[in-house]
C-alpha cells in the first residue's frame, strides 16, 4: 500500500507519535518518583494479565535518546509524552522534585535538538497514590492538587514546549478506572464515577487557568478527550434509546461542558438512582468551558449500541457505566488484536458529528489512533504489519476527507512510537510503529514504521 496515494493534507499538518509515561518509561523507583496507583493496582494479583508491570517497560526513562533518534528518523514534526505526576510530586503535593523536572527538561532540549516540537500531557492515568489515599478523583481537592502541579510543569517547560494538554482521556480515569474497574484504582462505584468524571474535568479548568496566569505567550492549551461515533444497532426504538444513553456516557459527559458549557440532557435521569450530583458547585460549568486552543481527539473504533438488561438492578450497587447498552457492531468489521471493530468511516462521522454539534469547536488535533496486531518478529529481524499499515491508511483517508468537508483537523499523532505496557492486558497487546524486543529492549522498526516515514516524507 503506497504511503504516497493519500491525497495531500493542508499545508502545516502536523505528523507526529504518542507515547505515554508509565507505559513506556520503566525506572519506577528512580529518580525520587514515588508511587502512583498504577504501581498499586499492577501488583494486585490477577489485575494486569500474565502480572506484567510498569516496572521496566520499555526502559525509556534510560533510552529516551535513542527513541528520540528513532522520532527523527521517522520524521515527525511533533512528539506527544506524558509527563509522571509521581516524579514530580512523589505523594501529589508540596515542593517539585527537582530530579523529576530534570528528566523532562532533558527529553525536551533531546527534541527540539532533533528539530521535534514537544506535546505535553500533564495527566494519562497516573494519580500519585498518597492522593487515591486521601480519596483520589473522587475528591475536588486532587483537582486543586492537580491544578498546583500543572503549573509547577509549566513554569518549568512553557519556555520550550508549545502544546500543553491537560487530561488524557478522563471517560478512562472515571468510568473504567472507578466504575468499571479494571483500571487502577480498580473500584467499581456509581456516584464515585460520577464524582471523579466531574472531578477531572474542575481539574482541567484550574490547570488551564493557573497555566493561562502565568503564561509565556503562545502556548496551545488544551485536553484530550477519547470519542466514539455512536450508531444505533438496529433501528429498534429501544436501541435508538440505547445509542443516545451510549452517547451521554462515552461522549457527552465531556463534551458537553467542554465544549458547550452545559450538563448532557438526560443525565439526571439516567443517573438520578445512583447520584445526586452533589459534587458540582455554581461556577463549575464556566471553569469547564473555557476557551481552550486545540481539542485533542483519540478515536480508535466506532460505538453500534444495543439495548441491554441492566446488571444489577438495585442501584446501591450499580455501577455507573451500567447504562443498559451493549456493543453489537456489524459483523463484517474486522477487528484488530484487542477485539475493536475497524471502521476509518467512524472517525469521519466522528469528526463531522463535532464540527455539527459544537459550534466554535477549537482545532482538532488527533492525539491518538492506531492498532494493536498479533505482531512477530521474524528470523530475519523485520517485523512486517501489513494490517496496521491498512489501519492507518484507511483512518488518514478518513481524516482526509473529513478535512476537505470543512473539519479543522490540524494534526496527527500516531499511537503509538514503541509497543509498551498496554494497562490490564500488559505487554501482550502491541500497538507500536516499533516493536520492542523486551528481553532485550532492541527496538526494530515495523512496516508501518517505514510506511508512515514514507507518507510524512512525501508531504
Ligand atoms: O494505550 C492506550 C493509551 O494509553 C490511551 N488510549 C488508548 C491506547 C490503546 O488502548
Amino acid at each position: 500500500m503506497a504511503a504516497t496515494d493519500i491525497p495531500a493534507f493542508p499545508a502545516g499538518f502536523v505528523w507526529g507519535a504518542a507515547t505515554a509515561a508509565y507505559q513506556i518509561e520503566g525506572a519506577v523507583d528512580e529518580g525520587g518518583r514515588g508511587r502512583s496507583i498504577w504501581d498499586t493496582f499492577a501488583a494486585l494479583p490477577g489485575k494486569i494479565a500474565r502480572g506484567d508491570t510498569g516496572e521496566v517497560a520499555c526502559d525509556h526513562y534510560h533510552r529516551y535518546r535513542d527513541d528520540v533518534a528513532l522520532l527523527k528518523d521517522l520524521g515527525v514534526g511533533s512528539y506527544r509524552f506524558s509527563v509522571a505526576w509521581p516524579r514530580i510530586q512523589p505523594d501529589g503535593k508540596g515542593p517539585a522534585n527537582p530530579e523529576g523536572l530534570d528528566f523532562y527538561s532533558r527529553l525536551v532540549d533531546e527534541l527540539l535538538g532533533a528539530g521535534i516540537t514537544p506535546c505535553l500531557t500533564l495527566y494519562h492515568w497516573d494519580l500519585p497514590q498518597a492522593l487515591e489515599d486521601a480519596g483520589g478523583w473522587r475528591v475536588r481537592d486532587t483537582a486543586e492538587r492537580f491544578a498546583e502541579y500543572a503549573g509547577i510543569v509549566h513554569a518549568a517547560l512553557a519556555d520550550r514546549v508549545p502544546m500543553w494538554i491537560t487530561l488524557n482521556e478522563p471517560y478512562c480515569s472515571s468510568f473504567i478506572g472507578y466504575a468499571e474497574g479494571r483500571h487502577a484504582p480498580g473500584a467499581r462505584e456509581g456516584h464515585g464515577a460520577l464524582a471523579a468524571a466531574h472531578h477531572l474535568l474542575v481539574g482541567h479548568g484550574l490547570a488551564v487557568q493557573a497555566m493561562r496566569a502565568q503564561a509565556h505567550g503562545g502556548e496551545q492549551l488544551g485536553i484530550t478527550v477519547n470519542l466514539s461515533h455512536v450508531t444505533p444497532a438496529t433501528q429498534d426504538a429501544a436501541d435508538v434509546a440505547a445509542a443516545a444513553r451510549n452517547e451521554l456516557l462515552l461522549n457527552r459527559v465531556f463534551t458537553d461542558p467542554l465544549l458547550a458549557g452545559r450538563y448532557p440532557a438526560g443525565e439526571r435521569e439516567l443517573w438520578s438512582p445512583i447520584s445526586d450530583f452533589s459534587f458540582r458547585r455554581d461556577g463549575d460549568l464556566e471553569l469547564i468551558g473555557q476557551p481552550l486552543d486545540l481539542l485533542g481527539l483519540n478515536n480508535y473504533f466506532p460505538s453500534y449500541a444495543k439495548h441491554a438488561p441492566t446488571a444489577d438492578e438495585d442501584p446501591a450497587y450499580r455501577v455507573a457505566t451500567d447504562v443498559n447498552v451493549v456493543e453489537a457492531p456489524p459483523a463484517e468489521l474486522s477487528r484488530t488484536a484487542m477485539g475493536w471493530p475497524v471502521e476509518p468511516a467512524g472517525l469521519g462521522r466522528l469528526l463531522r458529528w463535532l464540527r455539527d454539534e459544537y459550534p466554535g469547536l477549537p482545532p482538532i488535533y488527533i492525539t491518538e489512533n492506531g492498532s494493536s496486531y498479533l505482531d512477530a518478529l521474524a528470523p530475519d529481524k523485520s517485523v512486517d504489519d501489513p494490517g496496521r499499515v491498512a489501519y492507518l491508511d484507511g483512518h488518514l483517508r478518513a481524516v482526509r476527507d473529513a478535512i476537505a468537508d470543512g473539519v479543522d483537523v490540524r494534526g496527527y499523532y500516531c499511537w503509538s512510537l514503541l509497543d509498551n505496557f498496554e494497562w490490564a492486558l500488559g505487554y501482550a497487546k502491541r500497538f507500536g510503529l516499533v516493536y520492542v524486543d523486551y528481553p532485550s529492549q532492541l527496538r526494530i522498526p515495523k512496516s508501518s514504521y517505514h510506511w508512515y516515514r514514507d507518507l510524512i516524507a512525501g508531504r
